[in-house]
């Protein structure tokens, strides 16, 4: 059976979770507590760069949550999560580089910057610019890809999240809000919605990684 290394506050294991359970694929969970397992030698054979999420399936494992989802989504094609028309195609790509590379760093950003360091307005302002650019990729559909769910909808509504609970309304952006309520309403997003505990915890663990991070950078 396919075996899942995650842990549940981790975004991108989120991401790769949320798409197991769309697909309703059978699936061994090994949680790690991100308190130093991952740094465990067992953990940094299957990856050396210590992050979940991480699949092995029928030997063969893979890292980084994109590079997952892909490989579910030829595996796995039924229910298909990536639209075929080359347009679509597009949309639901760019949708879900935005969100990795322009979205979730800020996010980041609001969880360690103090809120009248400069910093945190910068991040305010580009997530603003990126909620603006999605509303324009949603237009008037249901999802990004169209009337059916696709993997961009798995990895912004994941990394959206956040968003709320870190007092950034989405109701200023109301096509946007409707589109996340929609998913919120299906059941493998309500199995696995973030509690607000959970939540203080994910921001206690990213500040300690950062810190050891930082630390690294001051001895190199
Ligand atoms: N680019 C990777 C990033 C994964 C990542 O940053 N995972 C974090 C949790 S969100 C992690 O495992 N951190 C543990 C560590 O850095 O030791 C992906 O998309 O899978």
């Amino acid at each position: 059976m396919l075996k899942f290394y995650y842990n549940p506050r981790s975004p991108m294991a989120r991401r790769v979770w949320r798409t197991l359970l769309e697909k309703e694929i059978q699936f061994e969970p090994i949680l790690l507590s991100l308190d130093g397992d991952q740094l465990q030698t067992e953990f940094l054979t299957i990856n050396p760069f210590h992050h979940v999420p991480v699949i092995v399936d029928d030997g063969l494992r893979v890292i980084e949550s994109l590079a997952i989802l892909d490989y579910l989504e030829t595996k796995y094609p039924s229910p298909a999560l990536l639209p075929r028309e080359a347009q679509r195609l597009a949309t639901v790509r760019m949708v879900q580089m935005v969100t990795s590379n322009e979205l979730l760093p800020k996010v980041i950003s609001l969880i360690y910057e103090s809120e009248e360091s400069p910093k945190f307005l910068q991040a305010k302002e580009h997530i603003d610019k990126v909620l603006e650019f999605l509303t324009e990729c949603l237009g008037n559909s249901s999802y990004f890809g169209g009337e059916q769910l696709t993997l961009a909808d798995i990895v912004a509504g994941t990394d959206m999240s956040f968003l709320p609970k870190l007092g950034v309304k989405l109701s200023h952006y109301p096509k946007l809000n409707d589109w996340f309520e929609r998913l919120m309403q299906r059941e493998a997003w309500q199995k696995t919605e973030l509690s607000t505990e959970d939540f203080e915890k994910f921001k206690r663990v990213l500040v300690k990684l950062r810190r050891r991070e930082m630390n690294r950078g001051n001895k190199a």
